[in-house]
């Protein structure tokens, strides 16, 4: 208690010496913290903080300096190397995965990691999973979701709410109903609930115990309503007497939990005490302020992993340890990420040529398959490889095995345990996973429909995609996410939608759309075994397109490499880039063409895209049309149009011309959606038009 104190005052010393830009203190949690900390296990429990749990961080191993250098932002901030704003604790090699702005996205995380240590240890000997939040963050759906999943589960998760009456400037009655945080978490059967008053550590540390005892043994998770006070504004940008009234404020100091538990030591052994602390603390932040910022030219590592990461060759062994840096020193994948890649050399010229894969491909005797049985049999190769792998999402399990039957058998041949059913919360889904990956599993969740991922969002973009740069590559969460996708279906508005161009935006996250049965047996193989997290999408009328099956190879080492695109057929007037369910119409308007060579590129990865075969394919032709599916405004094609008119403006002989689905909405009816879908009379108008110019 007594180092956290003293390390918000020195913070907030420096702060005003303009050392650092940001601070938010525990002053007020502290007694709470310190009893949790205590009741926990540090070698084997997890802590999945939030930005006041400084003593909680301290208590599980941080460092006094290590707390500065990340207040400071300077080179060997253990939670990110500078990256994340202060307060944002983890630690490479402490049990706190990386934590990060956004509330409430740590609690499904703790879920996931919960699930991973019913998977690990002993039924009644459990490692628990920590999560912690303030009282507001309680209003976010992640932590009624997790409640919801902890609970049904009986996971060992112990949610910590330090509930401090406020969330910046809003009091608790604005964000919920019921006094209390957990008025309305009663009926949850299962839930086992506490309120303690969190200044006081003895009643705290009782609460924890017992706690800490139900949630070991296996009888489920445990809410904890700790009523805390804040003692500093919500941070240092804020003015806490806008909202507050002083006779509040003094109140609050009234319960501070320093002078609540002053009990506990004698004065004098705690005048000695505060000394000796204040000299650490002081010592600290001068070796801290000693320490130089992180290197500049660090900047762009750990957007992606280290090392070539399609893996092909890398068995479940070799996999990167939870919680541990890896020192590969390749770099390669860092800055292949935008538009560059290798070439490609020589390309088939059908829909079935594939001459770039990796791993012998020439006994792919057996039959012929459709697109989502390729699907199924990648999923069941790498269940059957590597027993980290794990498959769920909505409908998955059993005998319906998915609304599009991709996941079809795999319950039945690797048990519930390996496929199975997730709740029909897609911010769940991508939470938990996100929480197995940091404990070494492989998730790899579906999503049902790309037109629900949305609510999954703030997971993908601010969790899932960032978790390794952000955390200074101790804590990558290499999930794939299985999504159909697409439109020519008549789905209509919400079953429809293309989601690449959005999703690609994002660094960190690697997106692919194959167009053939082969291609997404190769790629889904190849993403399970990837150090990335990996967006899969899979188009749904491709599913079942006798144009799309393959025949597969019997060697269950084939993949095929993320970020390599191919020439579906070659020409020599125009180059059409395309991907996904426009690749099989491109080709259909160039077969029918007379007089026009066309060359066609399925792109197959989106990002990395194989930017060089598309070069190669325009300095031969200089003429090109991007295609795609997707609206046109901001689509993936203004981003290669774009990378196409800046590095081979040289090799064009006219400008590049987009083609992609009109601004509107998908609709349901047949002669509706045709207007809005591209359609190959528009293609082949789009190519005489080119010619033309
Ligand atoms: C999803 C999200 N929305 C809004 C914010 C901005 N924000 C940061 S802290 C905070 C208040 C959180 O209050 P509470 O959970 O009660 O925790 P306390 O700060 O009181 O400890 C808000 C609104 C955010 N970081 N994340």
């Amino acid at each position: 208690m007594l180092y956290g104190r003293e390390l918000d005052k020195k913070m907030l010393i420096l702060l005003r010496q303009g050392k650092s830009f940001f601070h938010t203190g525990c002053m007020g949690h502290e007694a709470v913290q310190a009893a949790a900390a205590l009741s926990l296990d540090p070698k084997r429990d997890f802590l999945f903080p939030y930005y006041r749990d400084q003593v909680l961080a301290l208590g599980m191993g941080m460092t006094p300096e290590e707390c500065l250098l990340a207040f400071l932002g300077r080179e060997g901030d253990p939670t990110s190397n500078g990256r994340q704003m202060p307060q944002h604790y983890g630690h490479p090699s402490l049990n706190i995965p990386s934590s990060s702005s956004s509330t409430g996205t740590q609690y499904l995380q703790a879920v996931g990691s919960a699930l991973a240590s019913m998977r690990a240890d002993k039924p009644k000997d459990l490692s628990i999973s920590l999560v912690c939040s303030g009282d507001g963050t309680t209003s976010q759906g992640d932590f009624h979701e997790a409640l919801s999943w902890a609970t049904r589960a009986k996971a060992p998760v112990i949610f910590l709410v330090e509930n401090n009456g406020y969330a910046i400037s809003v009091p608790l009655e604005q964000q919920r109903p019921g006094a209390q945080v957990a008025d309305m978490h009663a009926a949850y059967p299962g839930l086992k609930f506490e309120r303690v008053d969190g200044c006081n550590f003895e009643a705290s540390y009782k609460t924890f115990e017992k706690a800490v005892k139900h949630a070991r043994k296996g009888l489920g998770p445990v809410l904890i309503d700790a009523s805390v006070v804040r003692l500093l504004p919500h941070s240092s940008s804020d003015d806490d007497k806008k909202y507050r009234a002083i006779k509040e404020l003094e109140a609050d100091k009234k319960r501070d939990p320093l002078e609540a538990n002053k009990m506990l030591v004698s004065a004098k052994k705690r005048e000695i005490l505060e000394k000796e602390i204040f000299e650490e603390v002081d010592a600290a932040a001068d070796r801290a302020l000693a320490a130089p910022l992180p290197d500049v030219s660090t900047v762009e590592e750990f957007v992606y992993a280290p090392a070539v990461t399609s893996a092909l060759s890398r068995g479940p062994e070799e996999h990167w340890i939870p919680g541990q840096a890896r020192d590969d020193s390749m770099e390669a994948q860092g800055d292949s990420m935008g538009a560059q890649g290798d070439s490609m050399g020589a390309q088939g010229d059908s829909m079935g040529a594939q001459d770039d894969s990796m791993g012998a491909q020439d006994d792919n005797t057996g039959a012929e398959v459709v697109l989502v049985d390729a699907i199924n049999r990648a999923l069941a190769d790498e269940l059957e490889r590597d027993e980290r792998v794990l498959v769920f999402g909505q409908d998955v399990a059993g005998a319906k095995g998915g609304v599009f039957t991709a996941t079809r058998g795999l319950t039945d041949k690797f048990g519930a345990e390996r496929c199975f059913n997730a709740p029909l919360a897609e911010s769940s889904i991508v939470g938990v996973a996100i929480g197995m990956a940091l404990r070494g599993l492989k998730p790899v969740p579906e999503i049902q429909f790309a037109d629900y991922i949305w609510t999954a969002m703030m997971q993908i973009r601010n969790e899932l995609s960032v978790m390794r740069y952000r955390s200074n590559n101790a804590w990558p969460v290499p999930v794939v996410i299985r999504v159909p996708v697409g439109g020519y279906i008549h789905g209509g508005l919400c079953h429809s939608q293309n989601i690449e161009a959005i999703f690609s935006h994002f660094p960190g996250l690697k997106v692919v759309l194959p167009s053939t049965a082969l291609d997404a047996y190769g790629l889904l193989k190849s993403a399970i075994r990837d150090d990335d997290p990996v967006l899969f999408l899979e188009h749904k009328s491709l599913y079942r397109q006798n144009f799309a099956k393959s025949r597969l190879p019997e060697n269950k080492d084939w993949c095929l490499p993320i970020g390599k695109g191919i020439i579906r057929t070659q020409g020599s007037d125009i180059t059409i880039v395309t991907y996904g369910a426009l690749v099989q119409r491109a080709l259909d308007v160039v077969r029918e063409l007379e007089q026009v060579s066309v060359e066609v590129i399925d792109l197959r990865s989106i990002r990395p895209y194989d930017f060089d075969l598309v070069a190669q394919s325009v300095r031969k032709t200089g003429r090109v049309l991007v295609l795609h599916e997707d609206t046109r405004f901001m689509g993936f094609g203004a981003e290669l149009a774009a990378e196409i008119s800046e590095k081979c403006f040289q090799d064009l002989d006219a400008p590049v011309r987009r083609l992609a689905g009109l601004e509107t909405p998908v609709p349901y009816a047949t002669n509706l959606e045709e207007q809005v879908l591209p359609q190959p009379s528009w293609i082949e108008k789009a190519i005489r038009e080119l010619l033309a110019y």
